[in-house]
Order: structure tokens, then C-alpha cells, then sequence
């Protein structure tokens, strides 16, 4: 009699285990895996189709890099061969956007990107060259422009993004493996910008060798003076919430892989990576958290902090190592409304492959340089909405979504075969971006 408790116990928690899976990869995933197998037919486990369908397309982000270097260090530089950026008057990230912006559309027409540079000293001016101190040039060949009044006839990027430039194996292999092939594209191009100067990158290497080889999860607490304006105060437990339920995961995924059960057996050490800009988020989470190692730079976040001294040439040397740490996290937590999360988003594309869930915003979905790629929701489990403000759904219908409600994991958006507006679970779509 116990003996049949314990087995139907057992079975229990085996299907919770199950369940907390699945809702957190959600059908999405499932929709992929079928979709891979079959051309992998041997392939037997979700994650050997994962770690499959991410090696290919690394070598395809392999190819592109190669691609841009060769279209970046031709030796023509005449203006009917280049495409002339002008950096913004905007943060420093910010402006690794304008010039991704920038190669994108010069990419479509199969055109170098030079940087032009306004002669007044714009703040547009000082942003580049303060980003040089860190990365390379944009052009191996071309050398930066300097604008007179040649600067009010610069042609705005277009926005006319293309993989289409892309070698078509490329672009038809991404098409078919990545869940939103645009950010990888733009990845691609942000991480070819983001190629660091030698001793930035040996000192991210030494960083990284040293504290991120254990499994480990990032947050981004973007304060200062980014709250009450373009976004708001999030507590750290907003963050540990989703680090906690990332850890609780893998550690149900690990004792499922050795056959015991997924509620009984040994925590893993949980590490958790904070950067910020705000020191006393540090000993907040020193403070709060005991059970977990916080790892964390104290002078990083005090340099974020500082408005003159942080687009100083080592301000923006720290908030890079602290990108390229969280690039290093095994899951991300921060908010899309800085630059700082859109690009660690991007360059983890081109570090892993598909990391649509491998990172999470607590605010905004992704969008680059404030444009949204045309996407929408696709339905893949039917939904039948419980209350008025819920949506009910079939397979196949369409919803664009607006926003997210991170706190019951629904999204908000509009039935496009109806009009209606209403909530639905995360779970019963498939993310799709149309690409170009
Ligand atoms: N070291 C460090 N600095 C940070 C961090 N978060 C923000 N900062 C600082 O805050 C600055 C943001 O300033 P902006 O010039 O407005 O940069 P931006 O490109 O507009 O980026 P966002 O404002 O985040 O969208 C960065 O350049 C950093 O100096 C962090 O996690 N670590
Ligand atoms: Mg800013």
C-alpha cells in the first residue's frame, strides 16, 4: 500500500516536474523542435535539437562576420561605394544602434558604412569618438569623414533592412531555425560593431575566465536616470522572482536527466550576476538574498552612476565589461527600455543562436533603435478565455500583441480576425517576425 502511494507520488511530481517545463518553453519551442526533426530525424531529445539547431546557426553567424569584415575593409572609399553615418546626440549604446542602423542599410545596397563626423563637435562627434577608445573601427579602410555643410544632406538610414544581402543559404537557414531571424541579424551587426580593442578585450577575457564558468544568471537594474522617465522602479524582487524560477527549473530539468525525482535531491550553488548602475542595489541584494552568491562590481556601478564620469573613457569601459558579462549569463534578466538590455539581447544572439528565451525584460518587448520588426502571435494551443478581458483563442489565429503583464505571465493584445482586445497566456502562441 505504500509502496503504491509512493509510485503515484512519484507520478505526481514527475508531471508537475513535466508541466513547469513545458509551460516555461512553452509550445513555441515544441512547434520548433517538430519542425527541426524533421530534418534530424535521428535526433531523439529536445536538447540535442537544441544545441544542433544553435551550432548551425553560430556557423552561419560565422559566415556573416566574415562577410561584414570583407565589406567593411574594401579599399574603395569613393561616395559611390560608401554609405556615411552620422552618430546621434544619444547615449553611447545608443549610438552602436545608429550605426547598426547604418551598416544595415548600406548592407541592403551592398554599400560600405564610413562614419561622417560633424566639424562643430557635436555630441554626436564625442559619443564616436569615446566608443573608439573601446572598439575598433567601423572601417578597416575608409577613413572617417568630416562633415561641413555636406551634413545636412546625409541620408537618414532607411530602415530597409535586408537579409537579402545575405548569401542565401544563410538567410534560408536562418529563416528556418531562429524564432525572430531580424534580431539575429541585427545581432550580427552590433556584434561585428562591438569587436573590442585588444586590451578591452583581454581584460573581459580575464573577467569572464574567472567568475562566469559556473552556471550563473545576470540581471541588468538599469536606475539612475533612466527611472520615472523613459521607464520605472523595479524591485530587486521583481528580478529574483524570475532568477529563483529560472534556478527551480533547472534543477527539476537536472533530476529529470538522472532519472530521480524532479521535487527531491540538491540545490545547485545559485550565482547571480549583478550589474547596475546604482550601488545600493549591490548591498541591497548582499543583504536580501543570503543564499545566494552575488556577484558584483561595486566601482562599475558607481562610475554608471555618475553623469560626468561615466562617458569617460573608463565609464564606458565598465559598462562594456558588464555587457559582456551578462553576454556570459546562462539567462538575463533586465529591461528593454535601455540600450543596454537591447544589446546584450543582440550580441547573445550571435554568442549562443536563438536566445529568445534565454532572456527576459520586465518591461518592454524588443525593439531596435525604437522600431519594432512587424511581429505577431501565432496561437498553437487553443485558450478559452476565463474572465471578459481574456481573449479565446484557436490554433492559427493571429494576435498582435501590446504589452506584457510580467506579473500573471499574460500578454495584451488584438485578435486580428476580430478586433477584440484582451489578455491570453504566453504559452499558447509562437512568437513570428516577419523579415524582409
Ligand atoms: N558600469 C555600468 N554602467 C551602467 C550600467 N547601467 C547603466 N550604466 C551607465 O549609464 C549610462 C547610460 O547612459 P546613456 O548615455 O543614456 O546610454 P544609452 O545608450 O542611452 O543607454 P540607456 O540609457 O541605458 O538606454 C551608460 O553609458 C553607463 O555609463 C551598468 O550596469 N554598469
Ligand atoms: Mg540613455
Amino acid at each position: 500500500m505504500v509502496r503504491l502511494l509512493r509510485v503515484v507520488i512519484l507520478l505526481v511530481t514527475f508531471q508537475l516536474g513535466l508541466y513547469v517545463i513545458y509551460h516555461d518553453n512553452g509550445s513555441r519551442n515544441k512547434v520548433r523542435y517538430v519542425r527541426v526533426t524533421e530534418d534530424c530525424p535521428n535526433t531523439r531529445s529536445f536538447d540535442d535539437v537544441t544545441a544542433l539547431k544553435n551550432a548551425e546557426l553560430r556557423r552561419m553567424g560565422d559566415i556573416v562576420q566574415r562577410l561584414l569584415r570583407q565589406i567593411q575593409s574594401r579599399e574603395d572609399c569613393s561616395d559611390i561605394s560608401t554609405y556615411v553615418c552620422h552618430p546621434l546626440s544619444c547615449g553611447l549604446i545608443c549610438n552602436i544602434h545608429q550605426l547598426a542602423s547604418c551598416m544595415l542599410t548600406a548592407m541592403a545596397r551592398n554599400l560600405t558604412t564610413v562614419v561622417g563626423v560633424d566639424h562643430r563637435g557635436f555630441f554626436g562627434e564625442q559619443s564616436y569618438r569615446k566608443l573608439r577608445q573601446i572598439i575598433l573601427p567601423v572601417s578597416d579602410v575608409c577613413p572617417t569623414v568630416t562633415l561641413g555643410e555636406d551634413l545636412k544632406k546625409i541620408e537618414k538610414p532607411s530602415f530597409e533592412y535586408s537579409m537579402t544581402s545575405l548569401p542565401p543559404e544563410v538567410t534560408k537557414t536562418v529563416n528556418r531555425l531562429h524564432s525572430n531571424p531580424m534580431t539575429w541579424w541585427v545581432g550580427q551587426v552590433t556584434s561585428y560593431l562591438m569587436t573590442l580593442q585588444p586590451d578591452v578585450r583581454r581584460e573581459v577575457d580575464r573577467s569572464i575566465e574567472q567568475d562566469f564558468s559556473d552556471v550563473i544568471v545576470g540581471i541588468h537594474v538599469r536606475r539612475s536616470d533612466k527611472v520615472d522617465r523613459e521607464s520605472q522602479f523595479y524591485d530587486a524582487d521583481e528580478y529574483m522572482r524570475h532568477v529563483e524560477a529560472w534556478y527551480q527549473r533547472r534543477d527539476i530539468d537536472i533530476r529529470l536527466s538522472k532519472g530521480e525525482s524532479p521535487i527531491h535531491g540538491s540545490r545547485v550553488t545559485r550565482k547571480v550576476f549583478v550589474a547596475t548602475d546604482d550601488v545600493t542595489v549591490i548591498d541591497e541584494m548582499i543583504h536580501r538574498y543570503p543564499h545566494y552568491v552575488i556577484l558584483h562590481d561595486r566601482e562599475s556601478a558607481a562610475m554608471g552612476n555618475d553623469k560626468l564620469l561615466r562617458h569617460t573613457a573608463a565609464g564606458i569601459q565598465y559598462v562594456t565589461m558588464d555587457i559582456m558579462r551578462l553576454v556570459e549569463c546562462d539567462y538575463v534578466i533586465c529591461t528593454m527600455t535601455s540600450n543596454i538590455c537591447r544589446l546584450t539581447f543582440e550580441l547573445m544572439q550571435q554568442r549562443y543562436g536563438d536566445v529568445t528565451d534565454r532572456l527576459l525584460s520586465l518591461d518592454r518587448s524588443y525593439n531596435f533603435h525604437r522600431r519594432k520588426f512587424p511581429a505577431n502571435h501565432i496561437v498553437v494551443l487553443p485558450h478559452t478565455g476565463a474572465t471578459s478581458s481574456e481573449l479565446s483563442l484557436s490554433v492559427g489565429d493571429r494576435v498582435d500583441p501590446l504589452h506584457r503583464k510580467w506579473k500573471d505571465d499574460l500578454w495584451f493584445g488584438v485578435k486580428r480576425s476580430t478586433g477584440e482586445r484582451g489578455y491570453y497566456p504566453d504559452h499558447v502562441v509562437e512568437y513570428q517576425t516577419n523579415f524582409l
